[in-house]
């Protein structure tokens, strides 16, 4: 039989319009669940478990809203995942998508190649990010981008002909992703556990959660200032000429958006200068205007070697990560011969594309504007007038339109649950019946909705917040 690739191409069309309708196709909850507990693996789940109650079928979103498949409608204080930042449901994205899946749905950036929607992406980047960042390195997520980091610092300190500079410091209970090099850098002793074969030279301080572990007297500021000095400790006992970087998320997200006070980035960032170790901020949740400000090392003030991005930068609607490259680590990489990494989706050309309309939405709507001068002020005065002396609320962190709510059996001795975990999960199921998303870390509740929301959203979010952490406190008898 011949085989013309013009008979292939005529025969194919009839199968999109099926496969389609196929999409389309509406199934009952407990069809879509059966099939979900068949052949879906979850991440980070318990999938007998899961499987035995059934997931929560998301179907639609618009806005600052989602649409189960029972018709809920459910206000979501998550962006998703910390990452639909300019809302759901937004044409300027899906408009971007499909010009750019017509025009050019994939060409690689490899062997002296490229293509207009990553050109356009980096020269937005540069524009947008601090004067320094004028390189940008694309990969698909923030793990990714985490792996990227490793191989860029590693580079660059063998352009330096300092190849003993190998080791990496991180801290506990910092998340930097799921791959094994984000694994390793995380602090998530949970993940640690079920990873025999980690990143070697990896190692971790601690982090500087005032709630949860200042002794004595110490204030926020003296506590954050000696959480940083144990850079230098750490630094001292390796060897200043074994140290390749520190890396830290500005403030830590999933670790329960726990925000140092103002002493402890200062303080990194002398340690670093003074010992030559590149400093790494990964702003995979800080960037893109959570704190009001396009990346949140510009909000604590620091300025670091290299930013690790993902989530904002496309607002979730496609996957993309990005390693930005402070003027001089870029230097060396440019100069210095070949940089051997990369993947095959680098600068995707429908993600770039998204991307760009996502900036440009972030910016010429001035949403990142309105987070640090509207919205995020109102969002954060408003927990904290409405959780003032609540019984069970210990501490609120954030600034702009992220924020943390320590759940603790006694505020003013700073005294934890001693099963804080569960009393997470007690909240968390209030939120779920109140038709709120709020994560739950531990102990602490978290919030972190799109940066589109308006004030009528928020006031709804706060008020859901406030039932499910009062029935919280109830059902532990509290009051
Ligand atoms: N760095 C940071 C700071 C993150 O928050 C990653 C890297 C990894 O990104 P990818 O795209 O590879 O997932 C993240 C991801 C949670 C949760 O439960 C947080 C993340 C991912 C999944 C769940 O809060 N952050």
């Amino acid at each position: 039989m011949s085989y013309r690739t013009d008979e292939v191409a005529y025969v194919q069309p009839a199968q999109p319009a099926a496969s389609a309708q196929a999409a389309q196709q509406k199934r009952s909850t407990a069809e879509y669940r059966a099939l979900d507990a068949a052949h879906h693996i979850h991440p980070f789940s318990d999938m007998g478990s899961l499987n035995r109650s059934g997931s929560r079928v998301i179907v639609k979103a618009q806005g600052v809203y989602l649409w189960d498949s029972d018709d809920n409608k459910i206000i979501d204080g998550m962006a998703g995942l910390w990452c639909v930042n300019v809302g759901y449901g937004r044409k300027e994205l899906a408009d971007a998508a499909y010009r750019q899946m017509q025009e050019l749905p994939f060409y690689n950036t490899f062997f002296k190649t490229t293509h207009p929607p990553v050109i356009e992406l980096s020269a937005l980047l540069a524009e947008l990010a601090p004067e320094p960042f004028n390189h940008f390195f694309y990969c698909n997520s923030g793990s990714e981008g985490n792996d990227t980091v490793l191989r860029i610092v590693h580079q660059y300190w063998a352009t330096q002909g300092k190849h003993s500079k190998k080791f990496v410091i991180s801290r506990k209970n910092g998340y930097h992703g799921s791959t094994i090099a984000g694994g390793t850098l995380g602090g998530m002793g949970y993940m640690h556990e079920q990873m025999p074969s980690k990143v070697e030279n990896i190692v971790h301080i601690d982090q500087p959660y005032f709630f949860g572990e200042a002794e004595g007297n110490l204030t926020p500021e003296e506590f954050a200032l000696a959480r940083a000095q144990q850079l230098e400790a750490k630094i001292l006992e390796i060897g200043a000429d074994n140290v390749a970087a520190f890396i830290g998320e500005p403030f830590q997200g999933a670790g329960g958006v726990i925000f140092p006070a103002s002493t402890y980035w200062p303080e990194i960032q002398r340690i670093c200068r003074k010992y030559d170790i590149l400093l790494v901020a990964d702003e995979v949740i800080g960037g893109f205007g959570r704190t009001g400000e396009w990346f949140a090392h510009q909000h604590f003030g620091f300025e670091p070697d290299l930013i690790t991005l993902a989530k904002g930068l496309t607002s979730g609607y496609v996957p993309m990560g990005a390693v930005g490259l402070h003027d001089r680590v870029a230097k060396a990489i440019i100069e210095n011969g070949d940089f051997n990494h990369g993947l095959t989706y680098s600068g995707h050309p429908v993600a770039a594309a998204v991307a760009v309309a996502n900036l440009k939405l972030l910016r010429d709507d001035k949403i990142v504007e309105r987070v640090k001068t509207d919205t995020g002020p109102y969002f954060q005065k408003k927990l904290r007038d409405t959780f003032a002396n609540h019984p069970i609320i210990g501490e609120i962190s954030g600034a702009g339109l992220v924020a943390g709510l320590q759940l603790a059996e006694d505020p003013k001795a700073r005294k934890r649950f001693a099963n804080g975990g569960e009393v997470g999960t007690i909240c968390r199921d209030f939120c779920f019946n109140g038709n709120l998303i709020m994560r739950a870390t531990g102990d602490r509740m978290l919030l972190s909705p799109p940066l589109v929301i308006n004030k009528l959203e928020i006031d709804e979010i706060v008020a859901k917040a406030k039932y499910a952490i009062d029935a919280t406190a109830q059902q532990l008898g509290i009051s």
